[in-house]
């Protein structure tokens, strides 16, 4: 952890109470000149914090910003999802970026964060609109050892862990759509984008992309997508602090994807289908040039859907896209 990210885990942990400046400085091993220059930066980029010579050091209030050292020293420790966390004010795609440091030899875990998204995208090369400082645009790179048949069960457990998170920590009642689709009052709050590099029969790594509209106002919308999508913000009539949602979603991921390793997958299939609202309903997928109707059963150990065609028989879709009620 950087020493920024250390002081703010200290100032956090005595949640709104002061500090004393020399404990503070002696507890991270710095002069008492060297801590006052990182409050001073830690200001300049929006942190409230309060020093008094006898008072001691208080952080008032954080930015509404997004910052690499805030978020460690939010997360605490993580096993693999977190460890480094990268935030870029403006970027084409979170999955780009990842795909390098992939490429590069970077070790899994590594989170990219943009503030905006000149070109954010969704499945078949579909546009993810990605507004300044409103959502929750993030990549995360994993060497799962899994077969390329399994990567579904990534985004199976992603599903999980947002809807989890958000019903839990922001009391919404958050769904899931197969395979990919957040929803909430039926509309769609969040995607994920799964990108892999595999051979035959093992993933090299895969870019799961994270979409989440956290304070989108209805104007942030193009006008073709106000129906169809909405923010936490516009469902809860309040705005939520991106910094503590992003951290406690990227522990939920963390957790999710230690149970993966460990062989727990059918647990957490168990989990998404108790969040899902595709299931036991009558659906249309398409996928491709291909479409499919029938009654959406259960998913498999590998996070496909099983769907009961209107024939008669069982067919096995690893992807798609669901609507309901045809
Ligand atoms: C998804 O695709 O839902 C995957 C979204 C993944 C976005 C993240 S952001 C960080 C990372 N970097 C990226 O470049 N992508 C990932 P799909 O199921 O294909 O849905 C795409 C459709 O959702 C679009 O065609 C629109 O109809 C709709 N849409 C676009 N932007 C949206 C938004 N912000 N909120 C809700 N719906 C949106």
């Amino acid at each position: 952890m950087t020493t920024d990210a250390r002081i703010l885990a200290v100032l956090r942990q005595a949640s709104g109470g002061a500090v004393p400046a020399a404990d503070l400085a002696a507890r991270l091993g710095l002069s008492r000149a060297t801590l006052e220059a990182h409050l001073r930066d830690l200001r300049r980029l929006g942190y409230e914090i309060e020093a008094h010579p006898l008072g001691g050091c208080r952080l008032r209030s954080s930015p509404d910003a997004l910052h690499a050292d805030d978020l460690l020293a939010r997360l605490g420790a993580t096993k693999v999802i977190g460890r480094d966390v990268r935030v870029f004010h403006s970027t084409t795609s979170t999955n780009d970026v990842v795909e390098k440091l992939a490429r590069d030899g970077v070790a899994e875990g590594v989170v990219v964060i943009a503030e905006h998204q000149s070109r954010g995208r969704g499945r078949l090369g579909r546009a993810w609109i990605s507004p300044s400082g409103k959502g929750l645009w993030f990549s995360v790179l994993l060497r799962p050892p899994l077969r390329p048949v399994e990567a579904t069960r990534i985004t199976i457990m992603a599903a999980a862990a947002l809807a989890r998170t958000l019903r839990d920590g922001c009391r919404l009642p958050v769904g899931i759509k197969w395979p990919n689709d957040l929803l909430l009052n039926g509309r769609k709050i969040g995607g994920s984008l799964l990108e892999l590099s595999a051979e035959t029969d093992r993933l090299r790594h895969v870019t799961l992309g994270i979409g989440l509209d956290v304070n989108l106002t209805a104007s942030d919308y193009p006008p073709a997508l106000r129906a169809v999508a909405t923010s936490l913000r516009l469902e809860a009539g309040r705005s939520f602090d991106r910094s503590e949602l992003a951290a406690e979603i990227l522990r939920a991921l963390d957790q999710g994807y230690a149970r993966i390793c460990a062989g727990e997958f059918p647990e957490i299939a168990d989990e998404w289908e108790s969040l899902c609202s595709t299931l036991g309903r009558d659906v249309a997928i398409c996928v491709g040039p291909r479409a499919f109707r029938g009654r959406a059963e259960a998913i498999d150990d590998d996070g496909a859907l099983l769907l009961r065609t209107e024939h008669g028989t069982l067919e096995r879709i690893i992807g798609g896209d669901v609507s309901m009620n045809p």
